[in-house]
């Protein structure tokens, strides 16, 4: 008789799994290195919290994860996520958002979170582009690149979404390509586990929009062989002759500093202290 066993990720799934990406996509490779931190830290679901923001990385969790999921509006997923911190601080919080969705729109509640040091988890889908919403030119799409809204050519330079978060203050910041899955995995359960702001950038492939702009439409394989090949950890850098740096992706885990006090933290420190002042009045 044939038996099924079920995969071992099933469990953290409601009812029918039904994944809209288009095949090749690199969000699976990311809802899988998630479930797979949660798992090995054994932390029941049910305390955790996902939040989206618009955009196909905003289908990570939602509607699928069997836990709370907030689908926001595009750029306020961090804000969102902000005030559910601050009213349940004992959830953890885990936001899955896209490249344009945290530097474009969502730029200023992006770095205030970052200088806040809430704890909160952010995961940034970076695959270079507007994936969702038909390839236009996002604030990480490399320079020169024809996109739908550049056609000749992107004439801004891109940010570098992990040392904006370093400079605006985030206390745990990671970047990973999708090709990286297993060391993604350990950077998302010590992110979960980090008690302050943490960032987790993945360069992810996005073969329908963004692989039109460098020519390998639909081929996920070649993109992923390109990150393997490009993917360098920071720390080598240095080993690298100039004219070869530009070309590679920097991978690692770049700050943790457990030092600096949380938010949640210092609203019940100040909370506490009000109350005690009250007190003392009369
Ligand atoms: C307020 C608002 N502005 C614009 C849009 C249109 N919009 C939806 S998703 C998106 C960009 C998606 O890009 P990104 O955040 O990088 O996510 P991806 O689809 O690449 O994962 C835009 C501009 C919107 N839904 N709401
Ligand atoms: S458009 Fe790109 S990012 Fe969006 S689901 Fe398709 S492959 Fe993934
Ligand atoms: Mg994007």
């Amino acid at each position: 008789m044939e038996k099924s066993i079920a995969h071992p990720l099933r469990k953290y799934f409601r009812g029918e799994i039904n994944y809209t990406n288009c095949s090749g996509c690199g969000n699976g490779i990311i809802a899988q290195a998630i479930l797979w931190a949660i798992d090995e830290l054994g932390i029941d679901f049910d305390h955790f919290a996902f939040v989206s923001g618009i955009g196909c990385s905003g289908w990570i969790p939602s509607p699928s994860f069997n836990t709370d999921v907030l689908h926001v509006t595009h750029g306020r997923a961090v804000a969102f996520a902000t005030g559910l911190k601050l009213a349940a601080p004992h959830m953890k919080i885990i936001i899955c958002v896209g490249d344009g969705d945290t530097s474009a729109i969502g730029g200023n509640h992006f770095i205030h979170a970052c200088r806040r040091n809430i704890d909160l988890t952010v995961i940034c889908v970076n695959n270079l582009i507007y994936g969702m919403t038909g390839g236009q030119v996002a604030p990480s799409t490399p320079y020169g690149s024809k996109t739908t809204t550049t056609p000749f050519g992107n004439i801004e330079r891109p940010f570098d979404l992990s040392q904006v978060a370093i400079a605006a203050g985030a206390t745990m910041v990671a970047r990973w390509t999708t090709f990286n899955a297993r060391q993604l995995r350990k950077s998302i359960a010590k992110a979960i586990l980090h008690p302050g702001f943490s960032f987790i950038e993945v360069i992810s492939q996005c073969p329908v929009q963004y692989g039109k702009v460098i020519k390998k439409r639909n081929n996920a394989v070649d993109m992923l062989m390109d990150y393997k090949e490009r993917s360098i950890s920071f720390k080598k850098t240095g080993e690298l002759p100039e004219n070869e740096r530009e070309e590679k992706i920097l991978v690692g885990e770049f700050v943790e500093n457990r030092n600096i006090p949380e938010l949640t933290q210092e609203v019940k420190r100040l909370r506490k202290e009000a109350l005690r002042n009250v007190g003392n009045r009369d």
